[in-house]
């Protein structure tokens, strides 16, 4: 479905927007769903297997992060993935057959909504070869002012970034060291219902979201079914039985594609996965700020290892 103009974009500049992608009666009812959630984490104290909390979270005055996996905890999110809404660019990128890695709501809600440190999928997730990419359901308008997801243009092209800190995995990168110019950033803008797809290469991040408006950003990561995680990536496997659940269309296979990508291995993890944030806001040179009494941006914290398992 995509013209050779948009697959030709997608190759060199390591992303594309398709405007008003998803029908109205679908985002409708993405944020009906999603308005559940988020009365959900009225009366809870802390983030669980489900919900990730703002660190500015109150139980009387819910202030939710990220729905983790909600293809697994929503019909909804779950038929919208499976349908050609979805697959059809992502067939046209990376082939017929196609597997789940993982997946996420972001909510960056009006006011507080947490900022993205600058990273690379792929720095969380190598494989095999580089047929990795993230669609990006827009639930809310995006606009400059409420977060929108920034790209470095062809950055998916390059080498992959340290991102540790310490001696440890953070998930983050420090753009000053890394040489990209933050004038060079491209913000992904569109209207609710448009899709992004960025390449798992591509360097990005986003910001705070301090303007009125919510801005949500379901996420979903996707590999060509041979791409095969690098042992040492935040990948789970499990049996070839359990791995091949995750198979959105076409067909399972035990062999890889192997292609000369660049690799640097999230290891050693950091030692308590479940505070990960506390790794992160040890990075030293944080691009995005933090808004007082709030605590540090979520360099995708959604990979951490423990919700992998789960999307296993
Ligand atoms: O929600 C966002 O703005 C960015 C999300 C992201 O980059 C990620 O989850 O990898």
């Amino acid at each position: 479905m995509l013209r050779a103009e948009q697959i030709d974009f997608y190759r060199t500049q390591g992303y594309l927007v398709l405007e008003r992608r998803i029908p109205d009666s679908l985002i409708a009812e993405a944020k009906d769903e999603l308005a559940r959630f988020i009365e959900m984490a009225r009366g809870m104290e802390q983030s669980d297997s489900v919900l990730d909390l703002e660190s500015s979270h109150r139980s009387d005055a819910p202030r939710v992060r990220r729905v983790k996996l909600p293809h697994k905890v929503s019909p909804v999110f779950d038929a919208l993935m499976r349908s050609e809404w979805i697959l059809e660019p992502v067939r046209d990128l990376i082939g017929n057959s196609v597997r789940l890695h993982t997946s996420k709501l972001n909510l960056k809600s009006a006011g507080y909504g947490a900022a993205v440190e600058w990273h690379q999928d792929w720095a969380f997730y190598p494989h095999t070869n580089d047929d990795v990419l993230a669609v990006g359901v827009m639930l809310d308008d995006v606009g400059p002012e409420n977060g929108p997801l920034l790209i470095f243009p062809g950055s998916h092209q390059g080498e992959i970034f340290d991102h540790h800190a310490e001696g440890y995995f953070c998930g983050a990168m420090s753009l000053a060291k890394s040489g990209l110019d933050p004038a060079d950033a491209v913000a992904l803008t569109a209207p609710a219902g448009s899709i992004s797809i960025h390449h798992g290469r591509v360097v990005h991040g986003s910001d705070l979201n301090r303007s009125t408006r919510d801005r949500a950003l379901l996420l979903y990561e996707m590999t060509a079914v041979d791409a095969w995680p690098l042992q040492g990536s935040f990948s789970e496997m499990g049996t070839l039985e359990d791995y091949d659940t995750r198979i959105l269309c076409g067909d399972s296979t035990i062999a890889p594609r192997l292609e000369s990508v660049p690799v640097r291995l999230p290891i050693p993890k950091p030692q308590d996965v479940a505070s990960i944030y506390q790794v992160q806001r040890g990075l030293s040179e944080r691009t995005f700020d933090v808004i007082e009494g709030q605590v540090g941006s979520a360099a995708a914290p959604h990979k951490d290892q423990a919700e992998n398992q789960a999307a296993g």
